[in-house]
């Protein structure tokens, strides 16, 4: 009961996080829905919501074309029969298989990667704290080495988390933390190892050899363990995270999406837009700065939070209702 009252907290503060997106299309959505007829216009305007909400042009023409065919296939006539069809289109693209979280019952090395400033280290730290809650054992390590505040930031989330942490000083070789916290992982039988590293794409050849290295050491010393790269994005920068993504993917593989701040961004569309332009599942949302502020990724509950009815009281029922929901 004690979970299912935080879950209902955390959708509770995703809403609110989501107000000013919702805020940014709620006119115009009013407007779509109380149109007199399915037209060109009526399709029109609505692509022209979805934009707004920085959901993304490819991502609206799939959502809009899929639509277009349900209405034809339904004889629908009535725009507002739309919406709710819309909001299953959004959820069913979106849908993430339970599998996307096996590696947490795995042996896991997770690397956690982005540009400077996104929510890496605040990432770590909530994930360290909640596996840690959940009775795993749990190892942190610093490996970016690029500024010692790095560091001691880390280490406080280590400490709020009650986790250990493998560092070398400022400006040591980040693969040779990965080597020794990799050690320590396997000595101290852990069950999860996560891995900060620094955010540097303004040189990709560095960046794709730093994570080559540091996955051939895992690979060669920890060959047992599965690795789990996560890439976090900051929501607030819209279409801005989507190509960040699309970048990090063409230089290595990327397993999952965390998507922070979407406490207080006008564009939270996106997290549907990358979800569906990269085909690789958002696993994790952020919505505030503190350890309960990060929870799996939830599409139902979100794409409610967004589009459903802007209407406090179904979206309620729905997340006490959903079995669903994590
Ligand atoms: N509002 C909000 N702030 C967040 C969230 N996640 C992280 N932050 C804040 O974003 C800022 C940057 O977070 P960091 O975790 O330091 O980001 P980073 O990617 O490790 O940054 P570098 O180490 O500089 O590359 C901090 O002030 C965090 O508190 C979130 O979900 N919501
Ligand atoms: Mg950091």
């Amino acid at each position: 009961m004690a979970e299912e009252k935080e879950k209902k907290g955390f959708f509770k503060r995703l809403k609110d996080g989501l107000t000013k997106t919702r805020n940014n299309i709620a006119e115009s959505f009013a407007s779509v829905f109380g149109a007199s007829k399915i037209d060109d216009d009526f399709y029109e305007e609505l692509e022209e919501t979805f934009i707004m909400a920085d959901m993304g042009y490819e991502t609206t023409e799939k959502v809009i074309e899929n639509l277009k065919e349900r209405v034809k296939e339904a004889k629908i006539k009535d725009p507002a029969a739309c919406k709710e069809l819309i909001i299953n289109i959004i959820r069913d693209q979106m849908m993430v298989e339970e599998s996307a979280y096996d590696f947490e019952n795995m042996k896991t090395v997770v690397l956690v990667i982005g540009v400077n400033g996104v929510g890496k280290t605040t990432t770590i730290g909530k994930l360290a704290a909640q596996y840690k809650r959940a009775g795993k054992r749990v190892l942190i390590a610093a490996a970016d080495t690029f500024r010692a505040a790095a560091i001691d930031q880390l280490k406080t989330w280590a400490d709020r988390a009650e986790v250990d942490m493998i560092s070398h000083s400022e400006g040591a070789d980040p693969s040779a933390v990965v080597y020794d916290a990799v050690a320590a992982a396997k000595a101290r039988n852990t069950d999860i190892l996560l891995i900060d590293t620094a955010g540097r794409l303004h040189n990709k050849k560095n960046l794709m050899d730093e994570l080559a290295k540091m996955r051939r050491i895992i690979g060669r010393d920890y060959p047992d363990a599965h690795v789990e790269s996560l890439i976090v994005l900051d929501g607030t920068t819209g279409q801005n995270a989507l190509e960040q993504a699309r970048q990090f993917s063409n230089v290595t593989e990327i397993d999952g999406i965390v998507i922070t701040k979407l406490d207080g961004t006008a564009k939270g569309g996106i997290a549907i837009a990358i979800q569906e332009e990269l085909n690789v599942p958002v696993k994790f949302i952020g919505i505030g700065e503190k350890i309960s502020d990060l929870q799996r990724f939830d599409p139902s509950a979100y794409v409610d939070a967004l589009f459903a009815d802007f209407d406090e009281d179904r979206s309620e029922l729905d997340i006490l209702m959903g079995d669903e929901i994590k």
